[in-house]
């Protein structure tokens, strides 16, 4: 039996503070592996269970943070748990916000829930797992700084470390503790050095000041640039942890990105329709607002969850993340994502998935590839949607087809018609060939 521990304050009041990062990352372990938290044990709420074939008992102390070994002391005590099977997870003030980092011993740190753990169990020889809160600011008292709540920018950051500690638990518990510390520790250098490279990155963010301004609505101009580079990371890192999600559950994943109308929910249709009796399939249904176009992929009589992006231009890996604790993955094999209607910034955010996918179609004129450059160089694939209608406007294909073909040498391209069915079978054959390239 391995006993894992995660450290915190008891009650809501607590909850979401600093110093309950690692009571989250429990939570977060137990919801990850069914498991639940439904008895008290010992001074703790305790889950019971396997994760990976590996027998565990996961722990939240219910005595104040201080007192935390009187609950993770007769637990491992109860359950003769050796040392070395023990793995305690808490905030650490001296990691940078969004470090982990894994270790088979050592002292507290000054950490007074695990002052009192190495005090009650009289050995510091166990392994722990520390998620980086980050220095308070200026002369804050560390006491007060550890009770606080993250801050909305700050979450974004820790949820993605805490997706890490999840998946680290994993391996510790099914690769032993070398692999998982060579996989999840995060590098000195990466961490010591993001926040200062901001600088010079500057010219680069810049760009991307809309994103900013949106998702920092209220942040004062000094600290604009820091939170971008944190949330364009956050994004990339729970991206990797989107896609370590689905690698896990064998589910093969689709982003379909278009501008409005181009035909997203019509190839989705077409997909499901040739595809649903051979595959379980699925889909993330991205949108402004509305529930119009999940409403008709339900229809269809396939898994469908509505992301409503209230009112932002595309989908991220944390909206995605949320769509896909919603499924079963297990017992999905393809995932399509509609990406919102938009040419310009979804190609901006990865989100984990094994394709991306940009539809254009005939109506929308032959110079796009010239016009949205970002769009196109991308993407694994280029879909040329509503072929039927050619005879009706002045598209040249060839033109299209060169410019696509300079931004991105040798993508699949996939000229199409989701009204008359011509070109479907060439895609279809694309998907099929990815979902048995994943399982
Ligand atoms: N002629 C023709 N019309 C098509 C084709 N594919 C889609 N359409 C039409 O184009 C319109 C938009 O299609 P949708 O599939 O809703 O497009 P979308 O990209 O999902 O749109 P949003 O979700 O609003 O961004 C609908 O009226 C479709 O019937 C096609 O191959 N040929
Ligand atoms: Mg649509």
């Amino acid at each position: 039996m391995y006993l894992i521990v995660g450290l915190g304050n008891p009650g809501v009041r607590y909850a979401r503070n600093r110093h309950n990062a690692g009571a989250r990352c429990l939570a977060r372990l137990a919801a990850a592996h069914n498991l639940e938290f439904g008895r008290r044990q010992k001074n703790a709420r305790v889950a019971r269970g396997e994760i990976g074939g590996v027998p565990v008992l996961l722990a939240i102390p219910q005595t104040f943070m201080n007192e935390s070994g009187r609950a993770v002391a007769p637990l491992a005590r109860f359950y003769q748990v050796p040392p070395e099977r023990l793995m305690v997870v808490y905030d650490d003030l001296d990691l940078p916000l969004g470090a982990i980092r894994i270790r088979p011993d050592g002292g507290s740190g000054g950490h007074r829930g695990m002052q009192s753990v190495i005090g009650h169990l009289g050995t510091q020889k166990f392994p722990r797992l520390r998620i980086g809160i980050g220095r308070p600011p200026g002369r804050m008292d560390p006491a007060d700084y550890v009770l606080q709540d993250f801050s909305p920018e700050e979450e974004l950051v820790v949820e993605e470390a805490i997706a890490r500690a999840v998946a680290a638990i994993q391996t510790w518990l099914t690769e032993g503790l070398e692999k998982a510390m060579s996989e999840y520790n995060s590098r000195e250098s990466e961490v010591g050095s993001r926040e200062s490279e901001v600088g010079s990155r500057e010219s680069e963010v810049g760009s991307r000041e809309s994103v900013v301004i949106s998702q920092v609505a209220g942040g004062a101009m000094s600290i604009r640039v820091p939170v971008v580079e944190r949330i364009l990371s956050a994004n990339d890192r729970l991206a990797e942890a989107n896609r370590a999600r689905l690698d896990a559950a064998g589910v093969f994943a689709v982003n379909l990105m278009a501008s409005p109308g181009a035909g997203k929910t019509s190839l989705i249709l077409r997909t499901v329709r040739a595809l649903k009796d051979r595959w379980r399939i699925a889909v993330l249904e991205g949108d402004l607002a509305s529930t119009l176009d999940a409403d008709r992929v339900a229809a269809e009589g396939v898994l469908s969850v509505q992301i409503t992006t209230g009112g932002e231009c595309h989908l991220d890996a944390a909206m995605v993340q949320s769509g896909l604790e919603r499924l079963p993955l297990e017992e999905v094999d393809l995932l399509l994502v509609e990406n919102v209607g938009n040419l310009v910034c979804p190609a901006e955010f990865r989100l984990g998935v094994h394709r991306n996918v940009l539809i254009a179609s005939v109506p929308e004129g032959d110079d796009k590839p010239y016009k949205y450059p970002p769009m196109y160089q991308g993407v694994d694939a280029v879909v040329l949607n509503k072929i039927d209608v050619l005879p009706a406007f002045d598209f040249n294909l060839d033109y299209f087809r060169r410019g696509v073909e300079a931004l991105n040498p040798g993508v699949a391209f996939f000229p199409l018609s989701c009204k008359t069915g011509e070109g479907l079978d060439v895609w279809l054959e694309w998907v099929e060939k990815g979902i048995v390239g994943s399982g």
